[in-house]
């Protein structure tokens, strides 16, 4: 098992020019892009069945939700930048993974839901945080929403609710024998610019929104760095406040919690900024762990 952050702005996939979505850029990004190269790397040393996904742009009001069907096969613009991802997706998914998931975290009481619809359109926070991770698209995914649940309650709430379901995918995951990567699929500040400029990929403009957003981000990889799991999700409620950070979809507790919370330190492969939000690209490479 490996947990990962890896974020999923669409300007990733755009900069990257792929032969599934429809614009083309002259590039841009690429100190983000160059992470995703030496995490892709990384993960090309280990033998792994599946990644599952948290993903903050797949927001069910009522519980949390799993992909259910075998194959999505469709066209996903980005609702705020179309000029940027227009992806043609083909996913294969894990849905006895997903099913074991689901059935694990009802039994722990929590409010569940198959997505069985096959002409669902799967989010482009899915779809662009596993092309940068995996872009052969040749594993199955195991896809869960984000049940939004700092919106109608409090990121404390919405955080204890990541921690059981954190725990529901571990011990899923190790009944199913399976060897997985865990994305959490987020970026850290999320404070961003409300205009783009004339060329998107136009460096010259790219920068953090603020120094109170670099702060915290260089606080959250720091801590995560030094194995300090446990004190970001300690930390998550100011975080999430301050920095309007995305972790509020509860992909990182959820990924972190999964892994066992660890108190080894993460691997940082990059940061960079997106029109103003942080990102990191970290990894958590829990297989090599004596401990784990
Ligand atoms: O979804 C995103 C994001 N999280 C950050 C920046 C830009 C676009 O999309
Ligand atoms: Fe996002």
């Amino acid at each position: 098992m490996a947990g990962l952050l890896a974020p999923h702005p669409p300007h990733l996939v755009y900069a990257e020019n792929p032969e599934q979505n429809e614009p083309s850029s002259e590039g841009g990004w690429e100190q983000l892009r160059w992470g995703y190269e030496r995490l892709r790397e990384s993960l090309s040393e280990i033998d792994y069945d599946c990644l599952v996904i948290l993903s903050p742009h797949w927001q069910t009001y009522v519980g949390t939700h799993f992909l259910g069907v075998e194959n999505f096969k469709s066209l996903s613009v980005d609702p705020v930048f179309p000029n940027l991802f227009r992806f043609h997706y083909d996913m294969k998914i894990d849905v006895e993974l997903a099913q074991a998931i689901h059935d694990e975290a009802q039994g722990q009481g929590m409010s569940v839901k198959m997505m069985e619809n096959p002409d669902f359109r799967v989010d482009y926070g899915t779809i662009t945080s596993c092309h940068m991770v995996r872009p052969q698209w040749d594993k199955p995914i195991v896809a869960i929403s984000s049940n939004r649940g700092h919106a109608y309650y409090s990121v404390e709430v919405m955080q204890e609710m990541m921690l059981e379901l954190g725990r529901a995918t571990r011990k899923a995951i190790e009944d199913s024998g399976k060897r997985c990567v865990l994305i959490a699929s987020n970026s850290l500040s999320h404070r961003h610019f409300t205009t783009e400029s004339a060329v998107p990929e136009d460096m010259s403009v790219e920068h953090i929104t603020s120094h109170a957003m670099h702060l915290w981000d260089m606080r959250i990889i720091e801590l995560l760095r030094a194995g300090k799991s446990q004190q970001v999700v300690n930390e998550m409620p100011e975080f999430v406040e301050q920095a309007i950070a995305e972790a509020d979809g509860g992909a990182l507790t959820w990924m972190l919690s999964a892994i066992g919370m660890p108190e080894h330190g993460a691997i940082l492969h990059g940061y960079g900024t997106i029109i103003g939000t942080g990102n990191a690209i970290m990894e958590w490479p829990c297989h090599a762990w004596s401990d784990a």
